[in-house]
């Protein structure tokens, strides 16, 4: 690969964001200079045949530094992770994958000529304790989940490693985000995503918290927006180096069936609230982040009608197709 060229590692290629960042870093880049890496799920077929894929277990920084050095690896987004509602049935497991993984990417990237990383924290750093209205960037972090634990933690090695070893290490925190390609694995948010996918399919969708809880989400675009647009933007703007707050938009499960039921007029929604209730009203309702908007230009482009409108057009279709 000539040197100019970007040679990135995706870890957690085979997940819900890492599946379709994979693939627009591809589109931007160049299929061949964008390896994806998992460990447990197969690639998608489109994943698998659109570049280079390389099984590779976070955990055992060997199989990190392997991957790195086989491709001359420059830049890596790291989404390798256990997410929160995983995280509470094996926090053992959440906090193995989530900080040992991070460390090994940060270890390997500072001892191959600084190879830049961008790492995903999420809303689940802040707890009870923090403003749940426009949450901001700055304040308390007491986390009530495992796999906030190692967001908090992943934030203060990056801001570390930036600091004191000068590695550039960029994050944001992630809200919900909701996609159509590749369902979540396990995280408190999942709802909503699976109840577009129910609605479709059933027209009904049994929800696991209360129809009056309130979370900040992101479409997948602006996910993958975020990532880009903060690893593309100039260092000089970049001054926090722990995670911007960043959200696309924020509403209640009530008023997300109402936005589905415009498509779908029969879809019927019922609510049994589990253990991820306490976990989402632990979390905010809203965030604020003016911070990155005025750093590098932060914008989401979807709100809940434009999101609403792209996923059942996007779920119709694979329904129509038989690949629901
Ligand atoms: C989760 N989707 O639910 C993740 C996300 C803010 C939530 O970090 O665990």
């Amino acid at each position: 690969m000539s040197k100019t060229m970007k040679r990135i590692l995706v870890t957690g290629a085979t997940g819900q964001i890492g599946s379709e960042l994979t693939i627009e870093l591809r589109k931007r880049y160049g299929g061949d200079t964008v390896v994806a890496a998992g460990h447990r799920r197969k690639p998608s077929e489109k994943l698998f045949s659109s570049g280079p894929f390389e099984y590779v277990d976070v955990t055992q920084k060997g199989e990190v530094e392997k991957v790195v050095e086989k491709y001359d690896i420059d830049t890596i987004y790291h989404l390798a992770a256990v997410l929160s509602a995983v995280g509470e049935k094996n926090p053992q497991l959440a906090w193995h994958v989530n900080m040992n993984g991070l460390y090994n990417v940060l270890e390997v990237a500072r001892e191959h000529s600084m190879v830049r990383v961008f790492w995903p924290s999420s809303i689940a750093v802040f707890g009870p304790e923090a403003p749940r209205i426009n949450t901001p960037q700055d304040t308390v972090l007491i986390p009530r989940t495992m796999y906030g634990v190692t967001k908090v933690a992943g934030e203060l090695l990056c801001n570390y490693y930036f600091l004191r070893l000068g590695l550039d290490v960029r994050s944001v925190r992630y809200p919900g985000i909701i996609s159509s390609e590749t369902p979540p694995g396990g995280g408190t948010t999942d709802y909503a995503v699976e109840i577009f996918y129910e609605a479709i399919k059933k027209k009904r969708y049994t929800c696991f918290v209360r129809g009056d809880t309130v979370l900040p989400m992101m479409y997948m675009p602006d996910c993958i927006k975020a990532a880009i647009d903060l690893m593309e933007a100039d260092l000089s703007r970049i001054k926090c180096r722990t995670s911007y707050n960043v959200t696309g938009m924020s509403f209640s499960v009530g008023e997300l069936v109402a936005e589905i039921k415009k498509y779908i007029p029969e879809f019927e929604c019922e609510y049994m609230p589990d253990f991820r209730q306490k976990i989402a009203d632990s979390w905010p309702m809203s965030i604020d982040d003016s911070v990155a908007r005025e750093e590098w230009s932060w914008k989401p482009t979807h709100d809940l009608v434009a999101m609403t409108k792209d996923m059942i057009e996007k779920l119709t279709k694979r329904f129509a197709k038989g690949s629901l």
